[in-house]
C-alpha cells in the first residue's frame, strides 16, 4: 500500500494555490522530480498530503490510479481541489505564479530562471539514464566524468558571469526562484550537496547557491526534521 502522510497547517500560501495539494510520487527518499515540488511547498509554508509509492508496488498503481490521473502514466501528479496537475516543471512554474514569487519580477529574470531550469532538465535526464541503467557500475561513473562535469562547469560559468546571477546567491540574485530549487535538488541527488560539498570544490558559485538554499529557514527546518529522508 502506498503511504499517505499530511504535513503542515493550511495557511495563506494554501489559499493562494487554492487548497491543500496531494502529491503522488515515488517513495524515493527525499529525491527526484517530485521532491522539488515538496521543497517548494516546504519553503512556501504550504500544507500538503504526500502519497508515496514504493518502486515495487508502483507498476500496479501506474496501470490503474496513475493512468487514470495522467495519460502519460508518469509521476509526479498532483490533485488539488478537483484539478489534476502533471509535468513537474510546469507545476513549479504554475505555483510560482500563483504565489507571486519564485520566478523573478522582470521578464528578463523570468527568462533567465526558466533558461537555467531547462539546462537542469537536460542534465537530470542524462543523470537518470546513467543512474538507473542496468549497467550503472559503468554508466554512472562515465556520467560523473563526462556530462556531469560539462553541466557543472556550464552552470558555474553562467551563475558567476551573467548580470542577473553574478551578485548571488541565487540565480537572479537575492531572491530565490523555483529554478534554484530544481538545481539544488539535482545537485543533492548527484550526492554533491553532502559530504562537506567536496564535489563542489571547483564550482564555488554552485556551493554558494547550495549553502543559501539550505540556510533558508523553512528548508533548514525541513532538512533537520524526520520528513527529510536523505
Ligand atoms: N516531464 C515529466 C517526466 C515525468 C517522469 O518521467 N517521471 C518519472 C519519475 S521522476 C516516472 O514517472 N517514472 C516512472 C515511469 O516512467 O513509469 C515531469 O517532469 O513530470
Amino acid at each position: 500500500m502506498p503511504s499517505t502522510k499530511s504535513y503542515g497547517t493550511p495557511g495563506a500560501s494554501n489559499e493562494k494555490i487554492g487548497g491543500v495539494p496531494v502529491l503522488h510520487y515515488f517513495d524515493f527518499q527525499s529525491r527526484g522530480r517530485g521532491q522539488v515540488i515538496r521543497l517548494l511547498w516546504e519553503d512556501a509554508g504550504i500544507a500538503y498530503n504526500d502519497i508515496r509509492y514504493s518502486f515495487e508496488e508502483y507498476p500496479k498503481y501506474k496501470a490503474t490510479k496513475i493512468s487514470e490521473l495522467n495519460p502519460t502514466t508518469n509521476i509526479p501528479v498532483i490533485e488539488l481541489n478537483g484539478r489534476i496537475l502533471t509535468q513537474s516543471y510546469a507545476i513549479l512554474r504554475h505555483f510560482a505564479r500563483q504565489l507571486g514569487k519564485y520566478d523573478g519580477q522582470t521578464e528578463e529574470e523570468k527568462y533567465w530562471a526558466d533558461a537555467m531550469c531547462d539546462i537542469v532538465v537536460d542534465w537530470r535526464t542524462l543523470f537518470i539514464t546513467a543512474f538507473f541503467s542496468e549497467n550503472k557500475d559503468t554508466t554512472y561513473p562515465q556520467h560523473c566524468k563526462g556530462n556531469r562535469v560539462r553541466f557543472l562547469k556550464a552552470m558555474n560559468t553562467h551563475l558567476s558571469s551573467h548580470d542577473a546571477s553574478r551578485s548571488g546567491p541565487f540565480i537572479i540574485g537575492a531572491n530565490v526562484t523555483y529554478a534554484d530549487l530544481v538545481l539544488y535538488q539535482l545537485l543533492h541527488d548527484e550526492q554533491l550537496t553532502q559530504d562537506g560539498r567536496a564535489g563542489l570544490k571547483e564550482y564555488p558559485r554552485l556551493k554558494e547557491l547550495v549553502d543559501a538554499i539550505e540556510n533558508r529557514p523553512n528548508i533548514k527546518a525541513f532538512l533537520g526534521s524526520e520528513r527529510y529522508l536523505g
